[in-house]
């Protein structure tokens, strides 16, 4: 038989903090690794999961594993993401504090996976109370949805989502869940339009071609063969073997069905996925004066029919801008080239919009309208860092995204931990960490950032391009330890490394080279006037919700796509810094998506940028718990006869008499200014179990008492 020895010997240990070389990397690797290889995918730092992505179904999420891991002890049941979230789901109903659960990791690494079953725990949470279950239906059935207009098959992962998401779950007083609430940030909408070689657009394009019945597809005048189109094929990918297109429109349709989507509203959605398609088919040549003609109007016909809009109409807006300038009105004929980009605009903002309709289609339906008090448990799960072969505004809004989350980890774990041992007076030995916050100021200072820059030029129109953009960015970032480009590098090996219409930024997960070409266009987001306006008198009914004719009359510019961006972020991070955070950070084994694979070059460079083994020295030295004396000595003043039945001194004192008397060995506590910290959670148990033994011998003496008295 084996020893238990043996056992650790082979399996590891679950939680890092039991680690008797807590300090080297290597071990730590080696027993992730141990673990992974046993299929133990999760281990803990303290109350953080570190989750390996197993690339392969280890049927460890079943009903059984729900009940498993429902109302246990954190400490007593193997690592597991239900774990942590039974964890922050007691925390809050016994705190009455709203908690998060933030998840992060690079492309591929496991966050969406782990969110999702994140939501599933919670939403099983009900009592099997007839409205609960349409509340868990409601909430589990939001992600194929939005999975599918939103995620899309790149390089990195098949299955890769393009647009943040914030989730709120909303719990009554009792701990239903009773609503929901859903917060999306900047989908990447130009892959609507363009696709990297073996990308793909948003899956819910292949699903519909794949999946609806023939008739639909008869309405649409559209043909299943994906590679028909142009928006869909650009990639030369239509096929995964990981995807089941057909079975996940299946999935989308019992969505909507389960979110009441009216018949009306899913032949609208499916009507504007049409138009989009045909759209992208529309193509144009010059004429003997070099301006835009359409090369053959069936797809502008089709498109129009679907959006419910005049096909001479779209055809103008198409090849025709006008332009009000000093109360002028002027309407001049587009070439070619800038027709296409006409076109391609109007699909990507009518795509975008669609999303954000249905986030919002599905809020509503989620709203609880239960009165009472209510607690918020939160789940992130947004796009991770990823680095392409090449990068655009995109990965550059993306990358910036992450950064922001790693300061906030950075922020509640490892600053204001030793901050706070720091103002308790704790002897405390700190422990470096590199900070990021000089990346996020490089992309998002006020005036002097990339943001900033890039919005100035974006306001000298007909002058500034993308190359006027790049040396603005030499000029004022050369000295930047984290900003590198062909023109501001004197040192010549880097030089050969960067291409003259790049710049280089060193992110807190690795370096990265943007392309400069089109982050003018993507920040200016400009759709023109004449596309705007045709798309506000349509008879399609999301379209005429979404494109409002107020917004004709505006004359304010908008916000940039990245100021829009950066500020959405800032209000996510109030919402994230004003819970209780717990996390889940997920490592990507290898790059080949291949199970039993582990890459220890490629997960010790993600724990070193994920600032685990910082992570980990902090808890090991630290402590686990920390009471107010107050609070402590409130709940278990009864333990000790110093501080019962009654006292009245320092409530400081009266806890240093109850650690006294229960025997704490003095590694295991510290006396701070306003707080008792206590290092091991098992210490706080057994002081936990003590107060009930003592609660039932009271309860017997006052029995007895009362006995006699009768
Ligand atoms: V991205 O930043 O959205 O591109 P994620 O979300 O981090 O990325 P995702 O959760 O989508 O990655 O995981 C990628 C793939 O890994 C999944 O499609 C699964 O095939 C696989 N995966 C991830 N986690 C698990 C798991 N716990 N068990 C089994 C998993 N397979
Ligand atoms: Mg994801």
């Amino acid at each position: 038989m084996e020893s238990v020895l043996d056992e650790r010997e082979r399996t590891g240990v679950p939680d890092a903090i039991l680690l008797e070389d807590y300090l080297s990397e290597k071990v730590f690797i080696d027993n992730l690794k141990k673990r992974y290889k046993e299929n133990l995918i999760y281990t803990y730092i303290g109350q953080v999961v570190v989750s390996v992505n197993p690339y392969k179904d280890l049927g460890i999420y079943t009903e059984n594993h729900l009940e498993k891991y429902r109302n246990v002890n954190f400490y007593e049941v193997p690592p597991h993401v239900f774990a942590i979230t039974e964890n922050a789901y007691k925390a809050m109903i016994a705190e009455v504090a709203d908690h998060c659960i933030l998840i992060s990791g690079e492309s591929g690494a496991g966050k969406t996976e782990a969110s999702k079953q994140v939501l599933r725990f919670l939403a099983a949470t009900s009592l099997h109370r007839r409205e609960m279950d349409r509340v868990r239906d409601r909430l589990l059935q939001s992600n194929p949805l939005l999975e599918a207009f939103g995620n899309a098959k790149t390089n990195r992962n098949d299955n890769s989502s393009r647009f943040g998401k914030y989730m709120d779950i909303e719990f009554n007083f009792k701990g239903d869940p009773v609503g929901g609430h859903i917060l999306n940030y900047l989908l990447e909408k130009s892959r609507v339009v363009h696709q990297e070689i073996g990308e793909r657009n948003f899956h819910v394009f292949y699903q519909l071609l794949a999946g609806a019945p023939s008739h639909l597809l008869e309405k649409l005048h559209l043909e299943r063969n994906a590679d028909s189109y142009f928006y869909l094929k650009q990639g030369k990918s239509g096929h995964v073997d990981s995807i089941s297109d057909s079975g996940d429109f299946e999935a989308v349709q019992h969505a909507l069905a389960t979110l009441n989507f009216t018949d009306e509203e899913k032949e609208s959605i499916w009507g504007i996925l049409g138009a989009i398609l045909h759209l992208g088919n529309v193509s144009f040549k010059g004429d003997d004066d070099g301006l835009a003609k359409v090369v053959d109007e069936t797809h502008v016909n089709y498109c129009s029919k679907l959006l419910g809009c005049e096909s001479q109409e779209l055809l103008n807006a198409l090849t025709h801008r006008t332009i009000e300038a000093r109360g002028d009105v002027v309407t001049s004929p587009l070439h070619p080239e800038q027709a296409v980009y006409a076109r391609d605009a109007l699909a990507k903002s009518v795509y975008e919009r669609v999303f954000d309709w249905l986030v919002e289609r599905i809020n509503q339906t989620l709203h609880n309208t239960e009165a009472g008090r209510k607690t918020l448990l939160g789940i992130l799960d947004i796009y991770g860092f990823e680095i392409f072969d090449r990068n655009g505004f995109e990965q550059f809004c993306i990358n910036y995204c992450n950064e922001k989350l790693q300061q906030v980890f950075i922020e509640l774990t490892l600053r204001s931990e030793q901050d706070e041992y720091r103002r308790e007076g704790i002897e405390w030995e700190q422990v470096e960490y590199f900070d990021n916050k000089i990346i996020c100021d490089l992309v998002e200072e006020k005036h002097k950032g990339i943001i900033s820059l890039l919005d100035e030029e974006c306001l000298r129109p007909g002058e500034a391009t993308d190359a006027t953009f790049l040396a603005k960015m030499n000029s004022h970032l050369a000295k930047h330890k984290h900003y590198f480009s062909y023109d501001t590098s004197v040192n010549n090996k880097v030089k050969k490394t960067i291409n003259k219409d790049e710049f280089r930024l060193r992110h807190y997960a690795g370096d990265v080279a943007y392309r400069v070409q089109g982050f003018l266009d993507k920040n200016n987001d400009l759709l023109f006037r004449d596309l705007k306006e045709v798309m506000t008198h349509t008879s399609n009914l999301i379209l005429t919700a979404v494109f409002p004719k107020e917004e004709l009359g505006r004359k304010k510019r908008p916000d940039t796509a990245a100021t829009q961006f950066k500020n959405s972020l800032g209000g996510l991070m109030n919402i994230l810094m004003n819970k209780e955070p717990s996390y889940i950070r997920c490592i990507k084994p290898n790059d080949e998506k291949r199970s039993y694979h582990f890459n220890e070059e490629r997960v010790s460079h993600q724990v070193k940028y994920l600032g685990l083994m910082e992570n980990l020295r902090v808890r090991r030295a630290g402590f686990a718990y920390r009471r107010q004396y107050e609070v402590f000595l409130h709940r278990y003043k009864s333990l000790c006869p110093a501080t019962w039945p009654s006292y009245k001194g320092q409530a400081k004192d009266g806890v240093h008499s109850i650690v006294k008397h229960l025997k704490y060995s003095p590694e295991d506590y510290r006396m701070g200014r306003s707080k008792l910290f206590i290092r091991l959670p098992r210490t706080l148990f057994k002081t936990e179990d003590a107060l009930q033994a003592r609660k039932a011998e009271l309860a017997t003496k006052i029995k007895a008492k009362w006995k006699a008295f009768v």
